[in-house]
């Protein structure tokens, strides 16, 4: 990549000064080319809520044979009618693409991250790939929605069954499901919502995983008890319905209170990092509110996990979910994933790395190929994010601030832009349709794009070098690199660190990338490539000057995720948090992304919204508020056993895959089952069924 970049390299910098001059007027800000058309393969089947699922009680409730006469019938387990809320979740068959399923079979997933430990609440991650999305259960439910109509677009009922607002808007009192049981029998209910909202959002010691923090949910927003079944929210802004997005996964999941509270440092002796550390990969059968529970763990083989007899969902024949017995985690690469995916030893992939592309689809096109492959939208994409903090989040040394000041000037985050070849960038990770030309900001081929609000600088060597120039950053010690003036970071050599993760071939690829086309403008940018969570805590800490990211759902979507598009408080954006004083240090017109997310967030109004949104666009991408790089289709790959895969399910739209096929109803019909199951027949936790790996 670095190789041939770099032969666009020296000259540029020495054309003369007037030429320069001349040429920084030429780039005019205008619109970006229409992306290449990609269709999906599928589009799904759209329906209501209310057709996918309802909270009733049914007449009967059956389970697997095996569960019956191994632990029910011995004693060890209640009958399976008492192990479920009175009114359970129920999946309506008339949904599900292949009906009702039976019992029976594993999915076997291979993952590049690697469980931390089980705290999910307290900040740990579990490998990522599913894992947590299949452990965590949460308030609303998102994932799915890729199959609703847009004018019934809100989040599934989950662990709140029901909710309505005050009349004046300001309250939101919220049905808990009654009588559902964590993994373990102990019962699911509001100590445990307000344990996760108390002692782990509001507690500025903790960053639970996916970053929630009190302005996710709206500045001076509070939570409260009525009673067990029956919380309250109540908000500063008048039915801000966004904030239901936020309560699906990733930013709402509640953890078993019963055993986490006793390690939290409010109810113990123990210290954050304790609290945060006290579950290890190693502890197994944490309980959980999700379909599946660890049963065994082996570092950097694999982990196991196990049906949960209290699941609380259940099909309309009364089948407690999940169908499938088993979930594997094999701990590998993400690369590997594919690889595994289109080859059959592995069942799922994400297939999201541009650079897997044409060997997936060659593997996949044969008709005995073992898995199905579909493309979905162009909903992965790229952008460089620059440190926007100047009052020291993350503790910047002098060379950094001085990156940090750059970074801050309308001027520099321009020249960066149009120094980058997004084409020859995409190009980079994949010849053909695929990827398109990303100037930053909301995806183009999603809900709330407007083209004509998209400002695109084009590329332009020579102009980037006339603006670093009009910005004092000159060569002045003649080895090709500029300098900071004098009396700027001791007038030293302009380097800049970009950060990514070392866990995906894409996000070094592109990195690379963007360092060698800066070789080309003068600047010395230096690689500071980490492994996930490594790469993910210096992010989260500020500890960056550029980091290259893949972005999130709140990009797709606007809905999810949606306070993620500005730094609406001190902790809640990727790159501008508040310094060591507590305050952010906005630049106007980030005030005015804050105040546009804000109004975004309390108006119902669809056309205020997408007006809203136009605006966001424009000010962004005039403002170049990140350096937008690539934008591309995933594709989901699954093993053609499986039955109940919903049609156009995307990698990632309002959350990933792994979420959006509802996995507890996925299933493999008897004929075509393997023989995967690693520990058959038991379950976990339960007496005598912690046997060994086989
Ligand atoms: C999908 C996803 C399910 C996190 C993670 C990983 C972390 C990020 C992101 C994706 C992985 C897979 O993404 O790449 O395809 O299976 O897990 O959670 O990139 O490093 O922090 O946001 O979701």
């Amino acid at each position: 990549m670095r190789a041939h970049l770099k032969a666009i390299g020296g000259a540029a910098i020495l054309l003369g000064a007037t030429s320069l001059a001349t040429q920084a007027q030429m780039v005019e800000p205008t619109t970006p080319p229409p992306p290449p058309t990609f269709e999906a393969q599928q589009s799904p089947i759209f329906v209501s809520i209310s057709d996918i699922q309802e909270y009733r009680a049914l007449d009967e409730y059956h389970e697997p044979d095996w569960v019956t006469a191994n632990f029910v019938d011995t004693g060890a387990l209640p009958p399976v009618a008492e192990r479920l809320p009175a009114e359970p979740l129920v999946y309506k068959i008339a949904n599900m693409p292949d009906g009702a399923g039976v019992y029976g079979d594993v999915m076997r997933h291979v993952i590049g991250g690697r469980p931390e430990g089980w705290n999910y609440i307290g900040g740990q991650s579990q490998g990522w790939g599913g894992i947590d999305i299949g452990m965590s259960e949460c308030l609303t439910r998102t994932g799915p929605l890729f199959t609703i109509t847009a004018e019934e677009l809100e989040p599934m009922p989950n662990l709140a069954m029901s909710w309505e607002w005050s009349e004046d808007g300001h309250e939101l009192t919220m049905h808990l499901i009654e009588g559902a049981k964590w993994s373990d029998g102990d019962p699911f209910d509001s100590e445990d919502v307000m344990f996760y909202w108390e002692d782990n959002v509001l507690d500025p010691n903790v960053s639970p995983l996916n970053g929630a923090t009190p302005e996710s949910f709206g500045n001076g927003t509070t939570l409260e008890a009525i009673d067990a079944y029956t919380i309250k929210w109540t908000f500063e802004e008048e039915r801000p319905t966004q904030y239901l997005y936020q309560m699906a996964y990733g930013t709402f999941c509640p953890g078993p209170s019963h055993i986490l509270k006793p390690e939290h440092p409010n109810y113990s002796d123990n210290t954050y990092d304790e609290y945060k550390n006290a579950f290890p990969p190693e502890y197994l059968n944490i309980p959980v509110m999700g379909a599946w529970v660890p049963v065994e763990y082996r570092a950097d083989d694999i982990i196991v996990l196990r049906r949960n007899p209290f699941y609380w969902k259940v099909d309309e024949n009364g089948n407690q979910l999940p169908y499938l017995n088993e979930m594997h985690y094999r701990l590998s690469t993400w690369a590997d994933r594919d690889v595994q995916a289109v080859a059959g030893s592995g069942d799922f992939s994400n297939l999201e790395q541009a650079e897997s592309y044409v060997e997936a689809l060659r593997r996949s096109a044969d008709d005995d190929a073992p898995a199905r492959l579909q493309f979905g939208a162009r909903t992965i994409g790229y952008a460089l994010q620059m440190n926007m903090s100047g009052n020291g989040w993350g503790e910047p040394d002098a060379r950094a601030q001085a990156v940090r000041e750059l970074n801050r000037d309308l001027d520099f985050r321009k020249a960066i832009t149009i120094a980058i070849d997004r084409q020859r960038l995409g190009e980079s990770l994949v010849r053909g349709p695929f990827t398109a030309i990303y100037p930053g900001g909301l995806y183009a081929g999603t809900g709330f794009y407007d083209a004509d609000s998209t400002v695109y600088y084009p590329h332009s060597l020579g102009a980037a070098n006339a603006m670093l120039d009009g910005l004092g950053l000159t060569d002045t010690d003649g080895n090709g690199v500029r300098n900071f003036p004098e009396g700027t970071a001791g007038g030293q050599d302009v380097e800049i660190t970009v950060l990514a993760n070392t866990d995906y071939a894409t996000d070094t690829n592109l990195a690379e990338g963007v360092i060698a086309m800066m070789e080309s403008v003068g600047i010395r940018a230096i690689a500071n490539f980490q492994q996930g969570t490594a790469r993910d805590d210096m992010a989260q800490s500020g500890q960056f000057d550029w980091a290259v990211v893949r972005q999130g759902a709140e990009y797709v979507s606007v809905v999810q995720g949606t306070v993620g598009l500005a730094p609406v408080g001190p902790r809640n954006h990727q790159f501008h948090r508040a310094g060591s004083d507590g305050t952010l240090d906005l630049l106007p017109f980030e005030q005015e992304l804050v105040d546009i997310v804000n109004a975004f967030v309390s108006t119902g109004d669809n056309a205020e919204r997408a007006d809203l949104m136009k605006q966001y666009q424009q000010i962004f991408t005039e403002n170049v508020y990140s350096v937008g790089l690539t934008q591309y289709p995933g594709a989901l790959i699954i093993n053609k056993r499986f039955a109940n895969i919903p049609a156009g399910a995307p990698i990632f739209m309002f959350n990933w895959a792994e979420d959006n096929i509802i996995r507890e109803r996925v299933y493999v019909p008897e004929a075509d089952q393997g023989d995967y199951e690693l520990h058959p027949e038991t379950l976990p936790g339960a007496p005598g069924s912690d046997g060994p790996a086989s």
